[in-house]
């Protein structure tokens, strides 16, 4: 412990100008004395000195190196979160999750917590339940770096000894927004305690974990991270009713087909 008694001295935040870095600026101040916050949109300014703000784009290598100066741990949840043409992806999460291990190595940064997504196995269909250990099945170039990631994740623990969690995160918003969402949501109070499980819990290697509420209807499986601690409170059920009233999508929808969705009927992009 810190002499202020949380857990870290400084947590480095990537993607802190999106939809969950924003909400995850506010609730890592509880286990940091200083959150690092990193993005390449406009940030709400520091509201002092244990809020750090630094603007930079991921794919500037010494701007990434730059940032985890006097860092003890990374959430990285900054880069491209939906499906792109491949060019873009290829900067902000490919290269830019490169440049993350790369800075973690050279200031000996001992932990990553990576938001991976759902869609590295998103071309499964919606009825057969998965765990960490199936082979992925990635629906387009957003989830394909993200199984980049989390290949990088492996490959710096085996090689270097930083450790990951890898978070395939659902779908995280105030509320589920559709049907596919009944089983994939993620509330954010949860999101917040898969967050802090990935930071405190001991010896966790290259652990893999889903990103889901206590969802009725769930098609994955946490069976290989019990270790991490994770469980979550809330349940999509509270919104079932109010969804149930929208237009059913079509059988042959990739919304009712494949678990990653409409993702999987992207593209394809330019030519
Ligand atoms: P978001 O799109 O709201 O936030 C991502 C942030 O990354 C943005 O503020 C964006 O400006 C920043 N960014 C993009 N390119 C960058 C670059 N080159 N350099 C620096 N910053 C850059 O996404 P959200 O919803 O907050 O998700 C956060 C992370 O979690 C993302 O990595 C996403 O892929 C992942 N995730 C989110 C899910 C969700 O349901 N919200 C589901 C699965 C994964
Ligand atoms: C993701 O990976 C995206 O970042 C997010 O915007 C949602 O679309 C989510 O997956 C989902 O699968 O619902």
């Amino acid at each position: 412990m810190t002499s202020s008694q949380k857990p870290f001295n400084r947590i480095l935040l990537t993607g802190a100008a999106g939809g969950l870095g924003q909400i995850l600026r506010e609730t890592l101040q509880a286990h940091a004395t200083i959150i690092r916050s990193t993005d390449i949109s406009p940030m709400t300014p520091s509201r002092g000195a244990h809020d750090e703000v630094i603007s930079c784009n991921l794919a500037d290598k010494a701007g990434v190196d730059a940032l985890a100066r006097d860092v003890d741990v990374i959430v990285h949840l900054g880069g491209i979160s939906v499906e792109r043409a491949f060019e873009e992806i290829l900067e902000a999460n490919i290269r830019g999750t490169f440049h993350i291990y790369e800075a973690a190595r050279k200031n000996a940064i001992k932990r990553v917590v990576f938001a991976s997504s759902n869609h590295v196995t998103g071309f499964y269909p919606q009825d057969v339940e998965l765990d960490a250990h199936v082979p992925r099945r990635p629906d387009g170039y957003y989830a394909l770096s993200k199984a980049y990631g989390e290949d990088l994740a492996a490959f710096y623990f085996h090689r270097y000894g930083i450790e990951t969690v890898s978070l395939r995160i659902g779908s995280s918003f105030p509320q589920p927004r559709n049907q596919r969402m009944l089983a994939t949501w993620l509330s954010h109070a949860d999101l917040d305690r898969l967050v802090v499980r990935a930071l405190l819990a001991r010896d966790v290697g290259h652990s893999v974990v889903y990103g889901v509420s206590a969802n009725r209807d769930r098609w994955w499986s946490n069976r290989h991270a019990e270790h991490l601690g994770f469980v979550p409170l809330d349940s999509s059920e509270a919104f079932r009713a109010q969804i149930e009233r929208q237009p059913k999508p079509a059988t042959d929808d990739p919304d009712n087909l494949f678990q990653g969705g409409a993702f999987t009927a992207a593209g394809p992009f330019g030519d």
